[in-house]
């Protein structure tokens, strides 16, 4: 077992000081794991497992036997948060519940995520202690008890399965997603700011307080909800971490993919720099430089290969980059709102409409202020701010409606 203390972190926006507990002491109660909590005056269950599903309707009967083994004298309950699989989970894990009171089934329609599904499973319960586990039993159910053990004792606040310390493994990953998990994992530290060594684990336990006093910093983005605590909860948060082995998907189809990779990118941008830039905004610029680089490409096509003039040339570039940056922008910087059918094309032309006026405003203030000083680069780029933001400020809310 590994533990680590997490260390101060600069507090983002919503994130007030007020609410840290201070390092717990041993003997001492401590505020993100009150003494007693899990003692006699808890009627109800003490651990909820919150275990994310798509598609998982071969897994959870399995799952639930292995749980029900692992934590014999325990007083659990585990809720099924499921995406509306069409595979019917949702109707398996139902049939379940009809057997055994234990069992909860929280089903989402026309959502997806792994992240806020294992929020929105936590939130619905109401145990002092909560875990997240998959449902394809690659998690060892077997070290659940370990890790209540550590929390009932006040010895850690979060208690993370670990595949890489001794004792754990990766088990057979493939010698190329070996290598992806590794770069992740280092690409993780920095982030997570402490010396958790699997901070990509997605198999934890937590007291009900700490996740309380951190729900409200979370990302939620993505697949990596473990990342997104740790950068979340308070600072003298107590870290444990118990070794187990990955093993074998029993069933199902892996949803790792490329999305998974692409949110997993934005959720290391959020936790960064996204306390400083909101991270949309940020996708969104690096998208429109992106849009520069076609404009260019298309302009010297047209204006350097055929007859067009170059006004006739110049009007076309803008018309293809613009169509670039709002399909791009529908795919990657608003993935959650995606626009698809008419709304696709109503979206396109209140981006195009939005980027026209936001050209205008970078023109004219870059050309007033060109007046004013003569510093021709400065004056170019103070035009571009305020035309990105514009464009970003003003494609939120008519285009993709984000709040
Ligand atoms: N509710 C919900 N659950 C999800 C979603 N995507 C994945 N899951 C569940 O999250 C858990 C982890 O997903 P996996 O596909 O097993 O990811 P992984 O374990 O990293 O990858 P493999 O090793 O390939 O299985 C599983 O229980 C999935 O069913 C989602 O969009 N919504
Ligand atoms: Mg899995």
């Amino acid at each position: 077992m590994n533990s680590a203390i997490l260390p101060e972190r600069r507090p983002s926006e919503n994130q007030t000081m007020d609410i840290s507990p201070p390092p717990h002491q041993a003997g001492a109660p401590n505020p993100a794991n009150p003494a007693g909590a899990p003692g006699g005056s808890i009627q109800g269950p003490e651990l909820s497992i919150i275990v994310p599903t798509f598609n998982e309707r071969a897994n959870v009967g399995t799952l639930v036997a292995r749980i029900e083994q692992a934590l014999v004298g325990i007083d659990w309950e585990v809720i099924f948060v499921d995406d509306d699989s069409p595979d019917g989970t949702a109707a398996a894990v139902r049939e379940l519940a009809r057997a055994d009171r234990r069992v909860r089934c929280l089903q989402r329609i026309g959502r997806r995520g792994l992240s806020t599904a294992c929020v929105e499973g936590m939130l619905a319960s109401a145990t002092p202690y909560v875990a997240v586990m998959d449902a394809d039993l690659q998690h060892d159910e077997r070290i659940l008890q370990q890790m209540l053990v550590l929390l009932r004792s006040g010895e850690a606040d979060l208690v993370v399965g670990s595949r890489h310390i001794e004792g754990g493994s990766i088990g057979e990953f493939s010698i190329s997603r070996a290598r992806i998990s590794r770069i992740a994992t280092k690409l993780a530290r920095p982030v997570a700011g402490a010396s958790v060594s699997d901070p990509m684990s997605g198999f934890f336990m937590m007291s009900a307080p700490l996740f309380e006093q951190s729900v409200r910093d979370l990302s939620a983005i993505g697949f990596k909800i473990l990342l997104d605590l740790l950068t979340s909860v308070p600072p003298g948060t107590r870290v444990c971490e118990v070794p187990y082995s990955f093993g074998k998907r029993l069933a199902g189809d892996s949803k790792l993919d490329s999305r998974a990779a692409w949110d997993y990118v934005v959720l290391l941008l959020d936790k960064s720099v996204g306390r400083y830039i909101p991270t949309r905004f940020l996708v969104f610029s690096l998208i429109g430089a992106a849009g520069v680089v076609v404009h260019m490409s298309v302009l010297a096509a047209l204006f350097k290969t055929s007859t067009s003039s170059f006004l006739w040339s110049q009007a076309c570039a803008t018309l293809v980059a613009m169509t670039f940056n709002f399909a791009l922008n529908n795919i990657l910087t608003y993935r959650d709102m995606r626009l698809t059918g008419l709304g696709w094309l109503r979206g396109w032309l209140t981006f195009v409409l939005a980027c026209s006026v936001g050209a205008a405003a970078n023109v004219g203030i870059a050309g007033y202020l060109f007046e004013q000083n003569q510093y021709w680069a400065l004056s170019a780029v103070a035009g571009i701010v305020v035309g990105a933001v514009w464009n970003y400020a003003v494609t939120s809310v008519y285009t993709w409606h984000a709040r």
